[in-house]
């Protein structure tokens, strides 16, 4: 049986929904607009006044923030309460140029916690349950968000953050650990890394993963089920945006559910920026309602996917978003060509590969090249050579179908590439270098 955290906010009829999007909405541009100087000068050169927006239908007059808003208003600029009232920071790796600073009032860190606690639920937890949370902690949102999950579903929480892989297995096999909180990626290495132990599914006391922060493809998932032996339920968020549980899985495992309480979702066209019906692939882009310290008002994300409000078996009534397919940052343009690396893994893993792989994209001769280099797994290893050519041109073949562009795939030998404990680097793009 379907269990919720908060089944009247959860399961609230579409009205209820869109009528606390109405109120809040409301206040929360009046807000911005009164307490924060740089989004005033932005809604006054897009010539639009608090009094323009009635209800979520007028959310289109907004402007948009991107990134490059939050990192000219660095660190202070859009803040909307004064630092005595918040409590915390977080923030982003920041790979690529300044870092995102993510300020926290008490109760903008409660809200968050709540929408961890909903997807623990959602994914079976109960105060029953041992939690161990391998997200890192620290400046990233993923530990400490579901570890405040944790302890508002009142499971017995493990907070190992990631790392010493053995470590983490030793403690979800000695203190019964019934749901593990991490990256896909590395769930998929822990997976590894038990199996290698000698380790059977039976033998581990694991149920669910919660898991997260990267994209992830379907093959991938029905990988670490059968390796851990569990339901593996997907979670997404961002930093801006407060950090895990913007959205969460169900038992149905067809998309992820908005907190449509806390966040309005949209998706554009990345290009013109122009709003897309239910149902077109675009950009997300979210505003949130409820936050206090550090609100945002039609937030980029760059993540692309799909919108869908068709009923949900589980009961929730809240929108769903499909996996994001990637960052529109993440596209990569080879020849032309638009390649998400979750095609490449689609493709790999369907070949009966593990997730253990890079992609490389370099420009010779003005030409864009692309290499996969791919491990074999222990099964299908070989040090034929004539073997592994052929398994390499099978590999282009099926590439070739997906992408419709020649890829170079390069197979190496198992634990060649290294593992990620956090958010796996996948794509090695030498052009920008
Ligand atoms: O990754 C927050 C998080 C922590 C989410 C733990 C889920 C679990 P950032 O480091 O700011 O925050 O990165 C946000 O990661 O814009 C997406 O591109 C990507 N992302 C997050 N969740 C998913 C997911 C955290 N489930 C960026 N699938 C987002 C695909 C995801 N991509």
């Amino acid at each position: 049986m379907e269990r919720y955290y908060q089944p009247e906010i959860e399961c609230a009829s579409r009205e209820q929904i869109l009528a606390w999007q109405n109120e809040r909405l409301l206040k929360q541009v009046r807000n911005v607009w009164d307490n924060v100087p740089y989004y005033r000068r932005k809604m006054e050169e897009k010539g639009v006044t608090p009094d323009d927006i009635r209800s979520v239908d007028d959310l289109y007059k907004l402007p948009f923030v991107t990134k490059d808003d939050l990192r000219e208003a660095y660190p202070y600029g859009l803040m909307a309460r004064p630092v005595k009232d918040c409590v915390r920071i977080q923030s982003t790796s920041g790979t690529t140029g300044k870092r995102v600073v993510a300020f926290y009032t008490q109760h903008d860190i409660d809200l968050w916690e709540d929408c961890c606690a909903r997807a623990i639920v959602a994914a079976g937890g109960t105060n029953e349950d041992v939690c161990q949370v391998s997200y890192g902690y620290g400046l990233f949102t993923g530990g400490p968000g579901l570890n405040g999950g944790s302890h508002k579903v009142g499971c017995l929480t493990i907070p190992t953050s990631s790392g010493n892989t053995e470590r983490q297995i030793m403690f979800i096999r000695d203190l019964n650990a019934t749901i593990l909180c991490c990256t896909p990626s590395y769930a998929a290495y822990i997976g590894e890394t038990m199996k290698e132990m000698g380790l059977t599914p039976d033998q581990i006391p694991l149920k669910a993963g919660i898991f997260g922060a990267e994209a992830w493809s379907e093959e991938m998932r029905q990988d670490i089920q059968n390796t851990l032996g569990i339901k593996a339920y997907d979670i997404y968020g961002l930093t801006e945006l407060s950090g895990p549980g913007v959205s969460f899985e169900c038992s149905e495992q067809t998309g992820m559910h908005i907190n449509e309480d806390h966040f309005i979702a949209e998706i554009i066209d990345p290009k013109t920026g122009e709003v897309l019906p239910e149902g077109a692939q675009g950009e997300l882009v979210f505003t949130s309602l409820t936050k206090e310290a550090f609100p945002l008002l039609r937030y980029r994300t760059r993540d692309i996917c799909v919108l869908t409000r068709k009923q949900c078996s589980c009961g929730r009534t809240f929108v769903k978003m499909s996996k994001p397919r990637g960052r529109s940052d993440d596209m990569l343009i080879v020849k032309g060509v638009n390649v998400f690396p979750s095609q490449i893994e689609t493709v790999l893993l369907e070949q009966g590969y593990q997730a253990n792989y890079q992609i490389l994209v370099d420009r010779v001769n003005n030409t864009d090249t692309l290499e996969v280099m791919v491990e074999m797994t222990p099964e299908n290893f070989s040090d034929n050579l004539g073997k592994i050519t052929d398994m390499e041109k099978s590999l282009v073949a099926a590439l070739k179908a997906m992408l419709g562009i020649y890829a170079k795939v390069r197979l190496v030998a198992p634990k060649t590439i290294a593992r990620s404990e956090g958010k796996a680097v996948r794509v090695i793009d030498k052009r920008k270098i």
